[in-house]
């Protein structure tokens, strides 16, 4: 008899999570509805020349007025996680006092649709809209933001906990600090290295303060951690000055969170690499150990490395690094390094394509913190995506997935403890300083009509989702 053969299948442990992320202000819209105040990306993004073609959140992919669909497509697509983020300026409008029952009502709706569904939902409580009374009064660079950041969690997690069992704190703290106060091409868009630095700290010790009181108010079960976005540094040679250069990066990109978070100590050499910019009195006592408290898990996301060198002479041109264009670095006090293009294939992002840099960096954080499951909490990639005959047909996105999903299952193979993966976006969104240009959507958006249409890489995660495995690559 004939028989078909069956599809190869590169399968990944049970339970593993197949999801996807988005985060409020890139997708919900509805930025004046029901006592939401202004946030920090409100403001940036109404300021002319802040944002590609002064694109703003206020629409969005109107998310706010959508979701009950919003989650219908996501069980289309087979998701069985789903990460969002609650929006700060919804639930607690000043930074301050008591919550707005129908900011929590929104988000109370939707997890109560996820479950209804069979779709795990998964809580970020920042994901980088400050209310904007905060920022001016300091924001991030400023102490007490960290302790109006655990009450905000507190009230948001006294309203979820029945339902929610699984907390993000922070999404991606480098970027708030480093591109928000640093670079300036993320709001609020300042540009002071030693700000900068304060922000990185306050927003670890805001970490911490959360995560004790999350702890007092959601059930046991309740996992709480946060979601990095670590550079995967590599030296473009094995010059003494090169890897110095990696050495320093490391450090202002990735050892500024996990030194603290890890190990209960900022790093000797970031300090001593930042030293004409503050002498780091800002870290008090005790400090370091609210924030370095047991993870539940650790989220990784991860889009490409970094390739870096010491100065080579006669350099010309922008700063390579993929964090946008500005006069301003995000790196304080290592302006001088520089970074590579060494590979060719990129995305709409212009970041290269590397998925090797996904299995170091899971195997990387196994190896840093033993025991503590990993999560990748954001992947995926822009294309210039364009409708044809009502599909939109995205085969580099597929390639991109599937090399970045053989390459989580690769790190499990050699022992990561890898328990999910959420596709960064679920829908195409607000890319930040990009606003509407980019498109990192497994499912397309009209954003004249707000129509949805899953791109071909919705319907192969879809079967990936389903089969719980990679096929045969082709
Ligand atoms: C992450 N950079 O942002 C965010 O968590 C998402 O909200 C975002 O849409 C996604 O990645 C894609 O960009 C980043 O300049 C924004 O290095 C900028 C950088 C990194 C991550």
């Amino acid at each position: 008899a004939i028989t078909t053969a069956p599809t190869a299948v590169t399968r990944f442990p049970a339970g593993f999570l197949w999801g996807s992320a988005t985060a409020s202000y890139q997708i919900e819209g509805a930025v004046r509805e029901d006592g939401r105040t202004p946030s920090i990306w409100d403001t940036f993004s109404h300021t002319p020349g802040k944002v590609l073609n002064g694109d703003t959140g206020d629409v969005a992919v109107d998310h706010y007025h959508r979701w009950r669909d919003d989650v219908r497509l996501m069980a289309d697509l087979g998701l069985t996680a789903y990460r969002f983020s609650v929006a700060w300026p919804r639930v607690q409008p000043t930074g301050r006092g008591p919550a707005v029952q129908r900011g929590l009502d929104f988000y109370r709706g939707l997890v109560d649709e996820l479950l209804a569904h069979g779709i795990k939902p998964v809580a970020t409580l920042y994901h980088w809209d400050l209310p904007q009374e905060l920022e001016n009064a300091g924001g991030w660079p400023v102490r007490d933001t960290a302790h109006r950041f655990a009450e905000y969690a507190t009230l948001v997690g006294e309203a979820l906990g029945d339902r929610v069992e699984q907390w993000v704190t922070l999404n991606e703290p480098w970027c708030s600090a480093f591109l928000g106060y640093g670079s300036g091409v993320h709001a609020p868009g300042r540009t002071d290295g030693a700000a900068a630095l304060r922000a990185a700290h306050h927003l670890n010790l805001g970490h911490g303060l959360a995560t004790s009181a999350l702890r007092g108010v959601l059930p046991g079960r309740a996992q709480i951690g946060l979601s990095l976005n670590p550079s995967v540094v590599r030296s473009l040679t094995d010059d003494p000055a090169d890897l110095d250069a990696k050495r320093r990066i490391d450090a202002l990109a990735n050892r500024v969170f996990t030194g603290p978070l890890l190990k209960g100590a900022y790093p000797e050499d970031l300090i001593a690499d930042t030293a004409r910019l503050t002498d780091w009195s800002f870290v008090q006592d005790g400090d370091t150990g609210i924030i370095h408290q047991p993870l539940d898990f650790i989220g990784l996301n991860y889009y490409t490395p970094a390739i870096v060198s010491a100065p080579r002479a006669g350099r010309t041109g922008p700063r390579r690094d993929g964090h946008g264009a500005s006069d301003h670095s995000p790196w304080p006090g290592s302006e001088e390094i520089e970074f590579h293009r060494v590979n060719e294939d990129v995305t709409a992002m212009d970041w290269p394509v590397d998925p090797t840099g996904l299995s170091d960096l899971l195997l990387d954080y196994s190896a840093q913190a033993p025991g503590v499951p990993l999560y990748v909490t954001e992947n995926g990639a822009a294309y210039e995506d364009t409708v044809v005959d009502g599909a939109v047909h995205d085969p580099e996105r597929v390639r991109y997935l599937h090399a970045h999903l053989g390459a989580v299952h690769d790190a499990i193979a050699r022992g990561a403890d890898v328990r999910g993966y959420f596709l960064w976006s679920l829908l195409d969104n607000f890319e930040w300083a990009y606003g509407y240009s980019k498109r990192f959507g497994a499912v397309y958006v009209d954003y004249e009509t707000q129509q949805r249409i899953p791109k071909s890489s919705a319907t192969w995660y879809a079967q990936v989702a389903r089969n719980g495995g990679l096929p045969a690559q082709d």
